[in-house]
């Protein structure tokens, strides 16, 4: 998986938002980045929350947020001092993408996570049939949607845990220039 085993206590910390619908495989890919397991979940009612550290200097605490349509409405208490934001969407799942579709555009319009990156997952790539990242790319506007921020699209499998590192390493490369610009504090004067 390519996670750095030892602590290190100087690392900075970023606050990371795991969303996407109920059943996207976002609990999956969180243990299976954690534990390198392909764990059984059950869907999850509130939030697990897990700190991943790809590289020395940055550690990620990942808040992963329970899906289904009740939690949903509760997604923006969460947003307040996220550095980064990843989306999952179950690219198999075509009766929901329009709905999964609908919920990104609400979240990314929050105020909190105004400029923060994001990364969306464009998971269970190993089902017959899925929508590549370019597809996703496209049906979720995300060139648009995003337009203010930096975004990849990465296309991925939680359950073999292919393409997981290489999103979660793009958002870090992403949180750190985020974070070394100020955020939306320095965001907020250039717009001035
Ligand atoms: N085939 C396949 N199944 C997956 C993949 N990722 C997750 N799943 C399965 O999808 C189901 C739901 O996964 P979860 O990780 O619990 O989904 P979640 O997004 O955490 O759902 P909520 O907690 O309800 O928001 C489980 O049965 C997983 O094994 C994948 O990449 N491929
Ligand atoms: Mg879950």
């Amino acid at each position: 998986m390519g996670l750095l085993s030892s602590k290190n206590p100087r690392a900075k910390q970023a606050q990371i938002l795991l969303l996407g619908l109920d059943s996207a495989g976002k609990s999956t890919l969180l243990y299976k980045l954690k534990l390198d397991k392909d764990i059984a979940t059950i869907p999850t009612i509130g939030f697990n929350v897990e700190m991943l550290e790809f590289e020395k200097s940055l550690s990620l605490t990942v808040w992963d947020v329970g899906g289904q349509e009740k939690m949903r409405t509760v997604w923006s208490y969460y947003c307040e001092n996220t550095d980064g934001l990843v989306y999952v969407v179950d690219s198999s799942d075509k009766q929901r993408l329009e709905k999964s579709r609908k919920e990104f555009e609400h979240i990314l319009k929050n105020e909190h996570i105004q400029h923060v990156p994001v990364v969306l997952l464009a998971n269970k790539q190993d089902v017959p049939g899925a929508l590549s990242a370019e597809d996703i790319t496209r049906m979720f506007k995300v060139k648009k949607l995003c337009s203010d921020r930096n975004w990849y699209v990465q296309p991925c499998c939680a359950v073999t845990g292919d393409g997981l590192a290489e999103g979660f390493r793009k958002l870090a490369g992403f949180v750190k220039s985020h974070m070394k610009s100020g955020g939306d504090t320095l965001a907020f004067f250039k717009q001035k």
